[in-house]
């Protein structure tokens, strides 16, 4: 656990998908991030970026670990470019007020030919 990052709460789904205790349909692992297709997809391509490491939202992310942002970009873009066409919406919904229903970090990534119709 990063010193600025507050513990997982233990029934986190993320956290529970991350170490595989739930199943996934995953596109995507290294030693920061893990990838998988939303279960409700809004859009032709749409995949979770989800940090290995719990923090609630970006905006606690950002400051517990403010390098792991970028990665996370250059993850969504590789997983744009293999997947849809290259082209890709990034979204955080960012606390209950804002849509976030799941409080792990994760970024949507949403690519293909109707993206842009997505709410998400
Ligand atoms: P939100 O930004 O917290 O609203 O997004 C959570 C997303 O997680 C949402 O699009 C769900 O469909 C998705 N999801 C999932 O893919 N698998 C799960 O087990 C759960 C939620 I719970």
């Amino acid at each position: 656990m990063n010193a600025d990052s507050a513990p997982a709460p233990a029934d986190c789904i993320f956290c529970r998908i991350i170490a595989g205790e739930i199943p996934s349909d995953q596109v995507h692992a290294d030693d920061r991030v893990v990838a998988f297709r939303d279960l409700q997809p809004q859009a032709p391509v749409h995949v979770l970026v989800v940090p290995r490491e719990h923090t609630a939202d970006v905006r606690e992310l950002a400051t517990a670990d403010p390098t792991l942002l970028p990665h996370l970009v250059a993850v969504a873009s590789q997983i744009a470019a293999e997947l849809a066409d290259g082209d890709f919406r990034l979204v955080f919904n960012t606390g209950a007020a804002a849509g976030q229903t799941v409080m792990h970090t994760h970024a949507h990534v949403l690519a293909g030919t109707d993206q842009h119709e997505s709410t998400t």
